[in-house]
């Protein structure tokens, strides 16, 4: 089951799961209906993660083993409406540990963010241990939540698994809510329009992933034995880091006449507050942890495809 299989992550997560176990294997759930192709490929349940007993009717009725709970509220949002985001990232996280608590599924992923840092944090290379004081709500929720499942997997033997994922970058689902979201907004604006005017000023580096390389991250640590998975509150995820200028760079490859400006607004603080480099070795070590995607190849694969949808 996936409760947020409407979001930027879930949907990508639902088709990719539906490819690989089969349509009706995987129940799709949001507030709120996905596009076509979600609704149409497999079985689609409304649920609110905010409601502990519409989550556990479907895990029962369907016989739910493993849930994704990728409903959150983002960064920037989450300045705007502080207790709605705490009570959100909190309250859906709840909803699941309990149900995996008391036995009634097997397995939970739950993400977590690069948000979890803080300016106090060492910015270059941030190691999976550190000095975590984060300045956001969204932050201290992911924080919060991370704590929780450590808690619940040594208290009660929950076998729950988590990633700090970074600015995640794709093409078919729209981001919402979030302080990378430039990254997205950025490639549909250079092929509409041949510039862009950025929310995040020059220089500012942060850790980024192309989403093929994020859900198989995801699926794969589901999928990996429990004996290797030694974090249990949340792994660093890594792939690539680059600045609004390199992105632009990577982009006038493809369309030369591309041009970027800057105007950054109450984002830059949080972007300001984030490492710009994550270390990432023991993902790496523990299950086998590899991006695939480069800032290039990841620019070549989004252009090719916008033009082909746009075409
Ligand atoms: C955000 O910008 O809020 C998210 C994140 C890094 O968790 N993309």
């Amino acid at each position: 089951m996936i409760i947020g299989a409407s979001g930027q992550i879930g949907t990508e997560l639902c088709s990719y799961l539906r490819d690989k176990y089969g349509s009706h294997k995987v129940i799709a759930s949001d507030i709120r209906e996905g596009d076509d192709d979600l609704m149409e490929a497999g079985p689609f349940e409304i649920v609110d993660a905010m409601d502990a007993e519409a989550i556990e009717d479907v895990v029962i009725r369907y016989e739910i083993t493993d849930v994704y709970m990728m409903a959150a509220m983002l960064s920037a949002t989450g300045e705007k409406f502080p207790m709605k985001a705490w009570n959100l990232n909190m309250t859906s996280l709840f909803n699941v540990l309990k149900l995996a608590k008391e036995g009634k599924i097997e397995k939970l992923f739950w993400p977590s963010s690069i948000a979890v840092f803080g300016p106090s944090t060492p910015k270059h290379d941030t190691p999976q241990q550190t000095i975590m004081e984060p300045t956001t709500v969204y932050g201290i929720s992911k924080q919060t939540g991370e704590r929780w499942c450590e808690y619940y997997h040594r208290k009660y033997g929950v076998d729950v698994r988590s990633l700090r994922y970074p600015g995640l970058i794709s093409y078919k689902t729209p981001p919402g809510g979030g302080t990378t979201d430039y990254a997205v907004d950025i490639y549909h604006k250079a092929l509409k329009h041949g510039r862009y005017v950025s929310f995040l000023k020059e220089g500012t580096a942060l850790p980024m992933m192309f989403m093929d390389d994020a859900i198989r991250a995801t699926v794969d640590l589901m999928e990996a034995p429990a004996e290797k998975i030694k974090v249990r509150s949340a792994y660093n995820l890594s792939a690539m880091s680059f600045a609004p200028e390199e992105i632009a760079e990577s982009i006038k490859a493809h369309i030369p006449d591309f041009s970027i400006e800057y105007e950054p607004d109450f984002r830059q603080e949080i972007a300001d507050s984030w490492p710009s480099s994550i270390d990432d070795s023991e993902a790496r070590n523990d299950w086998g942890w590899q991006h695939e995607y480069s800032l290039a190849d990841m620019t070549a694969e989004i252009i090719k495809n916008l033009k082909i949808r746009n075409a």
